[in-house]
């Protein structure tokens, strides 16, 4: 059975001229830009607008990261000796505090030359996971490192445990819990800057091409693969499954979860100015589709599930068709190769192998 339902780089005249008219009908801005130099000088004050009032400040690297290699001995020979298992524990040191958090990787055994990465933002640890098909990553001849974001720090209104005390200290914190300042950086924030640190280590392997590196997350992690992707442009390739409410999805006329209704449950995922545009997406100097354009053109892939109604397919299509608008204006000599993609999958809110096997032939191609 074929799961893809649709899998495209570009859109019919008509089709494009319905995504246009539900732009309109939604009332969202477009970044006027005609070219990329003007897209260029509008860039710096669009990323600060999201760090203002989504995500929240990028956090400053930690002054000093050391890593180490924690291979348990029993990974031994892995998936029947094709690829090699090992564990690394990254300590950050800031503000004469230090934390650290694990991550695995899996990279292949007997590549001829270095390999293009993808690095995980996972729910759970190791390399083995559901979200995470490794045994066919393998043989498709890419690495994975993956962190458990938890592992990094909680996934909840706490910012006293993990990488959060290297920012922010007691006097920080308001009676909530949260940062007080409102532009402070939530949980999203804190993630993706673990997945730059992961992408340091990346750099110091031979067998690994680091300068093809994707980020990948799926839901909440798809959210943060998305920020992580736009503040760190070392990212060749950014993937967002399913990444919905905050992450892909167009949030004007979106149906689904809304800004009012992940502001409730997951303050601590965004900056607490987020929370101001709560039933009032129409007011917002952003929407979505500007984060996406923030990473051409580097490769953008956005997957869906058609029956994922709280993610909300249609608004990620929409969004990133508005963005290929920007993506249009790096039109390359190359142009045969695009630079984005989206699929939209049969089934429910889930990363597939059907999801891996659409954004790795996407892959191998660049
Ligand atoms: C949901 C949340 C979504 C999505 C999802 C997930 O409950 O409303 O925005 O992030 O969790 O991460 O699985």
């Amino acid at each position: 059975m074929n799961f893809i339902l649709k899998s495209l780089s570009g859109w019919s005249a008509e089709e494009a001229a319905a995504l246009d008219t539900l732009l309109d009908n939604r009332h969202v801005p477009l970044p006027q830009a005609a070219s990329v130099s003007e897209w260029e000088a509008l860039r710096p004050s669009l990323l600060e607008t999201f760090e203002t009032n989504v995500y929240g400040r990028k956090l400053p690297r930690p002054d000093e990261v050391i890593f180490t290699d924690i291979t348990p001995r029993m990974y031994g020979a892995f998936m029947a000796g094709h690829a090699v298992r090992r564990r690394v524990e990254v300590k950050a040191k800031r503000n004469g505090l230090e934390a650290s958090f694990p991550f695995e990787l899996a990279i292949p055994a007997n590549a001829d030359a270095p390999v293009p990465v993808f690095v995980c933002l996972n729910f759970d640890p190791g390399v083995l996971n559901a979200y995470q098909p490794t045994e066919e990553i393998i043989d498709n001849g890419f690495a994975t490192a993956g962190f458990c974001a938890p592992d990094v720090v909680s996934d909840d209104g706490d910012f006293t445990n993990g990488l959060a005390p290297l920012y922010y200290g007691p006097d920080d914190l308001a009676e909530d819990g949260y940062p007080k300042a409102a532009d402070a950086a939530g949980k999203i924030g804190l993630w993706a800057l673990a997945a730059s640190l992961v992408l340091d280590y990346l750099e110091t392997v031979p067998q690994i091409d680091a300068s093809k590196a994707a980020v990948i997350g799926h839901s909440r992690m798809g959210k943060t693969a998305l920020w992580a992707g736009v503040l760190d442009p070392r990212f060749f390739a950014v993937i967002s499954n399913d990444s919905g409410c905050g992450g892909a999805s167009i949030s004007r006329g979106k149906r689904g979860e809304t800004i009012g209704k992940i502001t409730t449950r997951f303050p601590y995922w965004f900056c607490r100015n987020y929370q101001r545009f709560a039933d009032h997406e129409s007011e917002a100097p952003f929407d979505q589709h500007m984060l996406l354009a923030l990473i051409a053109p580097r490769l953008l892939l956005v997957g869906s599930a058609e029956r994922d109604l709280w993610a909300d397919p249609e608004a990620e299509e929409l969004s990133l068709y508005a963005a290929s608008k920007v993506y249009a204006l790096y039109r390359r000599a190359d142009a045969d190769r695009p630079l984005f993609h989206y699929h939209l999958r049969h089934g429910d809110h889930y990363l597939s192998r059907h999801d891996w096997h659409v954004y790795m032939d996407f892959l191998k191609d660049h």
